[in-house]
């Protein structure tokens, strides 16, 4: 059977951004779109304004909520069950696209029988939200001509968040939703060039374009542009590298553009990781809580500073170029690998260039000892043929869309439209779990975490910005006014929150944007940082950390009433 996780394994969204205001139903579930992606955002207003109906599910009552014809606001942690059931209310009522099933897909008996038991009622239970809700929302998506369901961290930042995106598969599926304009299964990505850095095999198990380090026939190919031998086996993930550290088999680590030290879960646990590494090298362009524990910080270059592209959520690939020059001694990120490794002694650099034509120089060490961004880029598409027909030349008129296979090719909108590139996904059963810490009666709060329009991640750009400080200058937590009035808390109490791993002070923000017995603290601010709260429990497959539940106590700081 052919896993639905790699149908949309590269995480770039099936389809594309401008199509959003062209859909019938938007389903924006674990997303906060108009305080992380803004501008996508813009669109799914634009879309309920040209008639489209949005669903939002999500714990919290979100900016976009005010734009929504349904609010589904379930208990964190249990969106399998809810996805579950519409999928049970979608099939009783016979709406499912039987064509598509039929042609496109395969095990749907199966997976049809295993939703019998999520009946509405037991929805409602479970995560909170009346059936009749779930009904209708079922309803709005499977009758929409084109529904487009668009997710992010609320969704995979769970114990079980691959077994959540594998139900939107279903339910893309189910209801013939994706391979069609306006559809799809949209992961709106996070940081600017994730993207980028996904395709280019910034994954421990995949080179470049997402292809098999366990393919001999691939790895070969790859030995050959490169002229070195390359490993067989799938590496750490960030997060598997955590408890490598602690158990002292990693000892030196290469940090580039990424401030774990902060945004790791269980910060304590963490710092303890790397308290007993032997050597850290962090590269960033300020110096973080990171770099601040580095054997050698290598200052980088910011976007501004430098040429290359960038590939955005909708895998568009874009030209960014130099507009300031960089700062004291900092170097763009390229220039600085390069000559690390020609200093190693590497010169991969011409052997590829050699294989893509180009006429290397005899004395290449006077000449050209590193590669440009240019020479990377035509590198890339040699070896990965996504992105094969797109040139710099072609990128300056605009960015192109992959897959983009030959010079003549206009880039791709859309995925799946013909084909999967596993061919009939099957579609597959998901048993919901729990969260991996649950509430009790020391810890009867439920944490989740996450951010605001005016902060970015661990702050070492944003709390930089003397405007943004001045909006958003300080850490809090949301909590809601009945759980406050329970607590004898009221609006900008100071507050401890307590978890298991730790404890934080910050102000409490009174109202009614997280339902009872659900409170959010944004990851933002290192005075009361959210981390040292989180819990380091990962996903068995994708190992992604659950920064989306834990259990917390809240106490109120000075005398009692
Ligand atoms: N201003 C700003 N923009 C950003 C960033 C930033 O730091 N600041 N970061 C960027 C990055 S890297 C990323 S990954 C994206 C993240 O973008 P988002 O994922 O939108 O951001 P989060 O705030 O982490 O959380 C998303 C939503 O998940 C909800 N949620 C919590 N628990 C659950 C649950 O169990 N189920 C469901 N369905 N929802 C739940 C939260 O209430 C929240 O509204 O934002 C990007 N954009
Ligand atoms: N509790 C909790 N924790 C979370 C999350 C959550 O929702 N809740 N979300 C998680 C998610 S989705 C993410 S993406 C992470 C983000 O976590 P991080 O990536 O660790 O956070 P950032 O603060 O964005 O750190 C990026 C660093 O890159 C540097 N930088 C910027 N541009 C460049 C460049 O061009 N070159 C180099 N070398 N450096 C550069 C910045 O100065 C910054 O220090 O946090 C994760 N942690
Ligand atoms: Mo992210």
């Amino acid at each position: 059977m052919a896993g639905l996780a790699t149908v949309f394994g590269s995480g770039a969204m099936s389809n594309s951004v401008a199509e959003i205001e062209r859909t019938d139903a938007l389903f924006v579930i674990g997303s906060n779109t108009t305080e992380n992606h803004p501008i996508i955002a813009l669109r799914m207003k634009q879309a309920v304004r040209n008639g489209a109906k949005l669903i939002v599910a999500d714990p919290r009552t979100i900016p976009l909520v005010k734009f929504a014809h349904l609010h589904l606001r379930h208990r964190p942690g249990t969106d399998i069950t809810l996805l579950n059931t519409i999928m049970h209310v979608i099939v009783r009522e016979g709406l499912e696209d039987r064509e598509f099933i039929e042609a496109r897909t395969t095990d749907f008996e199966t997976f049809q029988k295993n939703l019998e038991n999520f009946t509405p009622e037991y929805g409602e239970k479970i995560t909170g939200v009346p059936a009749r809700d779930i009904i209708e929302a079922a309803r709005i998506y499977a009758t929409a001509g084109r529904a487009g369901i668009y997710y992010t961290m609320g969704i995979t930042q769970h114990s079980m968040g691959t077994d959540n995106v594998i139900s939107l598969a279903n339910l893309a599926l189910l209801t013939g939703n994706i391979g069609r304009e306006a559809t799809g299964v949209n992961p709106l990505r996070g940081q600017n060039n994730v993207q980028g850095c996904c395709d280019m095999g910034c994954s421990p198990n995949v080179f470049p374009g997402y292809q098999s380090l366990t393919d001999p026939e691939v790895r070969e190919r790859f030995e050959e542009v490169w002229g070195t031998r390359l490993p067989d086996k799938i590496g750490l993930t960030a997060s598997e590298m955590i408890e490598a550290m602690l158990a002292g088999s990693l000892k030196g680590l290469y940090v580039m553009g990424e401030n774990p030290a902060m945004s790791d879960p269980n910060t304590t646990h963490t710092l303890e990781a790397f308290r007993k590494l032997d050597f850290l090298v962090v590269q960033d362009i300020f110096l973080t809580e990171t770099a601040e524990l580095a054997d050698v910080v290598l200052p980088a270059a910011s976007f501004a500073e430098k040429d290359g592209t960038f590939t955005n959520s909708e895998r568009r690939v874009q030209m960014v170029r130099k507009a300031l020059s960089t700062p004291g001694r900092a170097k763009d990120d390229l220039w600085i690998l390069g000559n690390l490794t020609a200093r190693m002694g590497f010169n991969h650099v011409f052997e590829s260039i050699r294989a893509l034509g180009y006429k290397v120089p005899e004395d290449n060490d006077a000449k050209q000892t590193i590669m440009t961004p240019e020479q990377a880029f035509l590198e890339a598409g040699l070896l990965w043929p996504g992105i094969r027909g797109m040139t710099y030349q072609r990128l300056k008129n605009g960015g192109i869309q992959w897959p983009c296979p030959s010079q003549g090719h206009p880039g791709t909108p859309y995925l799946f439209r013909d084909s999967f590139p596993v061919g009939r996904p099957a579609f597959r059963s998901i048993t919901p779990t729990e969260s991996d810490e649950l509430v009790d009666s020391d810890y009867p709060y439920v944490l989740t975490t996450g951010r605001i329009l005016f902060q970015y991640h661990t702050g070492s750009m944003t709390r930089r910005s003397k405007a943004l400080e001045t909006v958003a200058p300080c850490p809090f937590i949301e909590i809601n006014h009945r759980d406050a009035a329970l607590l004898e808390i009221l609006d900008e109490d100071p507050v401890t929150v307590t978890s298991r791993r730790g404890t934080i002070s910050l102000i409490a923000r009174v109202g009614d944007r997280v339902g009872p017995g659900v409170v959010f603290i944004p990851f933002h601010y290192r005075e009361a940082a959210a981390n040292l709260l989180t819990n380091n429990a990962l996903d068995p497959i994708c190992k992604i950390a659950e920064a989306k539940v834990c259990a917390v106590r809240i106490d109120k700081v000075g005398p009692t009433a």
